[in-house]
């Protein structure tokens, strides 16, 4: 078959990771510019992904196999895009909080964020305030994104904004939080500048709190 945008496009919404990274390479074999095939290709796919996901159309597992599929065409693009000295949307660096080893739902949100064009730094799990401090020092994001999915390790992300503040770092990034326990009480409450309900929701405030 082809490749054609279109089929990227549609080959990233049905999640097939195969297809996505042949027509990707089939694609730059045919001299298509690859931000053309990041934007109108994954970056568009992953957009629609999230709207489908939103409306009640896809659930997690979709919205997973899709983010697979558009990352199995993002490794062969990374290096051309690279050179091309293309800049990423902003640089983020997420993690899930001290304490707490649950990551399925970071690990979503990390990818529609690299999906949405926004380069990230993963931290990883059990991710303690000073590493959360390090990291904006070493790679001097625009945002944080802080995740929890225990009511016992939610008390973690007040700690990490408390850290920052006393680095003298937290007028320097935006914080995001997100996970089961959290609520948007609660980010206003521990002074987070946003919540994320979901992977698709967190794309849009990461958004919003970048183009403040
Ligand atoms: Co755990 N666990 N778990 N667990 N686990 C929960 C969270 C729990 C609700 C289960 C239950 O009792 N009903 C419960 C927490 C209770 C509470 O605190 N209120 C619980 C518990 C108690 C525990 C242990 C303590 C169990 C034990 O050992 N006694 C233990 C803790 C380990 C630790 O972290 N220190 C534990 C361990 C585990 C596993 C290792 C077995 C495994 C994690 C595997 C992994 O992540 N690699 C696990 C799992 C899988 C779950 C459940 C079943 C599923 C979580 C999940 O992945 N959901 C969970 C029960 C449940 O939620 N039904 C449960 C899917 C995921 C896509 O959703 O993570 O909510 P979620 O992410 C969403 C949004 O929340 C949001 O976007 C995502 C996508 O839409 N979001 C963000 C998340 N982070 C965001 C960040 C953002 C923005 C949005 O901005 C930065």
């Amino acid at each position: 078959m082809e490749a054609t945008i279109e089929r990227l496009f549609n080959s990233v919404i049905e999640g097939d990771q195969e297809e996505v990274e042949s027509f990707v390479k089939e694609l730059l074999k045919s001299n298509v510019n690859p931000q053309i095939i990041l934007n109108q290709g994954l970056v568009a796919a992953m957009a629609e992904v999230g709207s489908r996901f939103e409306c009640g159309e896809f659930y997690v597992p979709e919205m997973l196999i899709a983010a697979r599929a558009m990352q199995s065409g993002m490794v062969v693009l990374k290096p051309l895009l690279t050179e091309q000295g293309i800049e990423a949307a902003g640089k983020i660096v997420i993690g899930t909080v001290k304490g707490d080893l649950h990551d399925i739902g970071k690990n979503l949100v990390a990818m529609m964020l690299e999906g949405a064009g926004f380069e990230i730094v993963d931290l990883g799990t059990d991710v303690p305030p000073e590493k959360f401090v390090d990291a904006v020092r070493q790679y001097k994001p625009k945002l944080i994104g802080m995740s929890a999915l225990l009511t016992t390790t939610m008390v973690n992300m007040p700690a990490t904004i408390k850290a920052l503040q006393e680095a003298g770092l937290r007028e320097d990034v935006k914080v995001m939080v997100g996970g089961a326990p959290v609520t948007e009480n609660y980010a206003q409450q521990v002074g987070a500048d946003g919540y994320g309900a979901d992977a698709s929701r967190a794309v849009q405030l990461a958004k919003r709190l970048l183009s403040e």
